[in-house]
């Protein structure tokens, strides 16, 4: 099937977007109006819900925080459920452009997974200090795992065709930063091919990061035990149920 005739579902985490996450629909209606947007609220105490409904997108309700990870697993059972082929993950913070879904779903007519990745030639995005050096490490890692060089292991920009949505529907990580790395090393483990497209990361719209500097030792720390425990796991097998 060619990436046009594919059925795409834009799965929305978030936490608290309130000051952002109508923009980030509508952007997506407006630029892609055959998609079905789907927020995925995950706790949030703000108005992040009546915003994302009010400007047209189906929104889940987790009645407790998941992470992005259980959220995102909750996107990929909804889209099985309901017959999409293709699942796109959008943040509801406005860092990615929405024009750029299109070519992501392109790129599935050669991959599994499209990950719109920043520091692959395109914007001015830009991490300093130990959380650049978190990412380069694990890109290096993680481009021999997937083999193919990836630079932004930890994007939450991507484009999951047919086989990774049956695969994530059953096993999308719900672990902290499973949702990037992890995910990434269940793919290529599963057989999955994973490739990159270039894209530009804008500055957040509203809203508080999740991650701030200091933390970004221990994000170190942490992505680290997560890629190794995502090695020590079974590999998942597509299409079985272990
Ligand atoms: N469902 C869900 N979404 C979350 C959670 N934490 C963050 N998010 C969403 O995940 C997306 C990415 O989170 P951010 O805090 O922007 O993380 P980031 O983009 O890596 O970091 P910044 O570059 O600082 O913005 C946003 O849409 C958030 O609303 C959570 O616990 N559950
Ligand atoms: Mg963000």
């Amino acid at each position: 099937m060619s990436p046009v005739d594919l059925s795409a579902l834009v799965v929305i985490p978030a936490l608290n977007e309130e000051g952002s996450v109508a923009d980030v629909v509508r952007d997506v209606r407006t630029v892609y109006p055959r998609a079905t947007c789907l927020v995925v609220d995950d706790g949030s105490t703000d108005r992040t819900a009546d915003r994302a409904r009010t400007a047209g997108a189906q929104v889940l309700q987790l009645p407790f925080n998941l992470g992005v990870g259980g959220a995102m697993r909750a996107g990929f059972r909804f889209a099985r459920a309901h017959g999409y082929d293709v699942v796109v993950q959008v943040d509801a913070d406005g860092q990615h452009d929405a024009a750029m879904i299109a070519e992501l779903i392109d790129g599935l007519a050669d991959a599994d997974l499209v990950i719109g990745a920043r520091f692959a030639g395109r914007g001015d995005y830009g991490v300093r200090g130990p959380r650049k050096w978190a990412m380069r490490a694990l890109s290096s890692v993680m481009s021999r795992v997937a083999r193919t060089r990836l630079t932004d292991v930890t994007s939450g920009f991507k484009a999951a065709g047919p086989r990774a949505v049956a695969l994530f529907a059953d096993e999308f990580p719900a672990e902290y930063l499973g949702d990037t790395i992890e995910a990434l090393v269940i793919a290529s483990r599963a057989g999955l091919t994973v490739r990159q497209i270039p894209v530009e990361m804008r500055a957040r719209q509203a809203g508080v990061p999740s991650h701030r500097p200091f933390k970004a030792a221990v994000y170190l720390l942490r992505a680290c035990a997560a890629f190794l425990l995502a090695m020590m796991r079974p590999r998942a097998v597509l299409g079985g149920d272990s």
